[in-house]
């Protein structure tokens, strides 16, 4: 690498990491110490755990691992270890409190900013292309989305604000239709990539047809209305089960006033925008849903395939509209606004085939479970992937209006338990072609 390019990338690494610090301290600035401190569900951790399991992260990996520097505090190093502290344990742990955390948060990144400050990044493959520093990125801006979701369970007035997402630019209806064909998943070259997204493999994608936008509310408010919570029909076994014991009537956060549905966001209470992607339903309410439709959830590869493909050159490109990285114009990302935003809104990130928002509003639900890419190694911990491999989980992709850009693209694969809604989670349908449509 030549000295110029390496001082490219640590102010680029160097701007991802104050990013992602700003939007930390936003999130927990906004209540006050009690709030911080307190649990506002069992299935999260108090928001002060996040902040300093953050700090504690970034401690381990680049200040011991990559920097070869003394630990800072190796004795909390338990507290923050996620595998070791179940969630709900968690308020009970002796936590540092929310100064002490701010404090552990800065030693670390002035440590940091020392180690990155001549780094060459040609060494191992932990630092090439400065891969550990990414990590550490997208890790705390994947505990942000976590904390924004505890934002959102969390009762009381309102904390945090943001304006309200672009209108619909353009109508979007109806499903599109993917060629049947050879398409690489995967990548072995984004230098951020994680470990559950390489290698870059070829597969055949037999032909089918996906919606061109998400599942609208008032898409979704059709099926209960129709009944679908209560018609076995439309379930699986463990969906239905599930949909039983929970009492599952509506997505999470919905609220019926005697009059209309809303629901409650961040501490206030709308009326529902019904062109909005419907959100914070989880896998077995949408496959349940797709069943009613007469469809299906799109596999993660034939998600992918809608989301990369370019039908002029075979290629898989980073996004739906090309290579170039997320701004505003493409996609409802990185907690500008606290919605996705409706249906047709972003026309400029839509895929060459016409499919919309399928990064950014609301992370979809696939039918897939997780599993490594043939070839698939394990980088640079089992814990970030492999651990969780199997079917108990289902794979979600595309990102939410929650979502950092850094944390998010073509190829970026999340998970979470099939019964899970407390995530900013939609989906989008797919269907087999019929008989006389094949082949065209
Ligand atoms: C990829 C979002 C499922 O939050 O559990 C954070 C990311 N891994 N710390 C999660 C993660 C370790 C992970 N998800
Ligand atoms: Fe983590």
């Amino acid at each position: 690498t030549a000295p110029g390019s390496d001082q490219d990338l640590r102010l680029r690494i160097a701007g991802e990491l104050e990013r992602a610090r700003s939007r930390s301290t936003l999130l927990t600035e906004v209540v006050d110490e009690t709030e911080l401190m307190r649990q506002h569900s069992p299935i999260m951790s108090p928001l002060v755990w996040d902040l300093a399991h953050v700090g504690n992260q970034e401690e381990l990996w680049l200040v011991r691992d990559v920097g070869g520097r003394e630990p800072v505090r190796r004795d909390i190093d338990d507290l923050y270890d996620a595998f070791k502290q179940p969630r709900k344990d968690r308020p009970a742990l002796p936590l540092l409190r929310p100064d002490e955390a701010r404090g552990y948060l800065t030693t670390v990144r002035s440590k940091v900013l020392d180690l990155l400050d001549g780094i060459r990044f040609d060494g191992s493959r932990l630092v090439a292309e400065g891969f550990a520093f990414g990590m550490i990125v997208q890790h705390e801006q994947q505990h942000d989305e976590t904390m924004l979701a505890t934002h959102q369970l969390r009762v009381g007035p309102a904390a945090l604000s943001a304006p309200p997402p672009p209108a619909a630019a353009v109508s979007v209806s109806g499903e599109v239709r993917v060629p049947g064909s050879r398409f690489t998943v995967g990548t072995s070259t984004d230098p951020w990539a994680l470990d559950n997204e390489r290698p870059a493999h070829v597969v055949d994608v037999p032909e089918f047809f996906i919606d061109a936008a998400p599942v609208t509310n008032r898409e979704y408010l059709a099926f209960m209305a129709d009944g679908g919570y209560d018609d076995e029909r439309w379930w699986s076994g463990p969906g239905w089960d599930h949909r039983r014991e929970a009492g599952l009537t509506a997505p999470l956060h919905w609220r019926h006033d005697g009059v209309e549905w809303g629901y409650v966001r961040f501490g206030r209470y709308a009326p529902l925008i019904m062109e909005e992607p419907v959100v914070h339903v989880c896998f077995y309410e949408a496959e349940a849903y797709a069943a009613w439709a007469g469809k299906r959830l799109p596999t993660e590869v034939e998600w992918e395939k809608a989301a990369r493909w370019d039908p002029s050159t075979g290629r898989s490109r980073r996004y739906p509209w090309g290579d170039a990285d997320p701004t505003p114009e493409h996609a409802n990302l990185g907690q500008r606004h606290l919605a996705p935003a409706p249906v047709g809104a972003y026309p400029t990130g839509a895929s060459p085939l016409g499919v919309h928002q399928l990064i950014g509003d609301v992370w979809e639900w696939t039918s897939s479970g997780f599993e490594g890419y043939p070839g698939f190694v394990a980088f640079p911990y089992q814990e970030y992937s492999e651990v969780f491999f199997g079917n108990s989980y289902r794979m979600l992709r595309g990102g939410s209006f929650g979502t950092d850009r850094s944390a998010c693209r073509g190829t970026f694969r999340n998970w979470d338990l099939p019964i899970r809604r407390q995530i900013f989670s939609g989906f989008r349908c797919a269907r087999d072609p019929r008989p006389e449509e094949t082949g065209a």
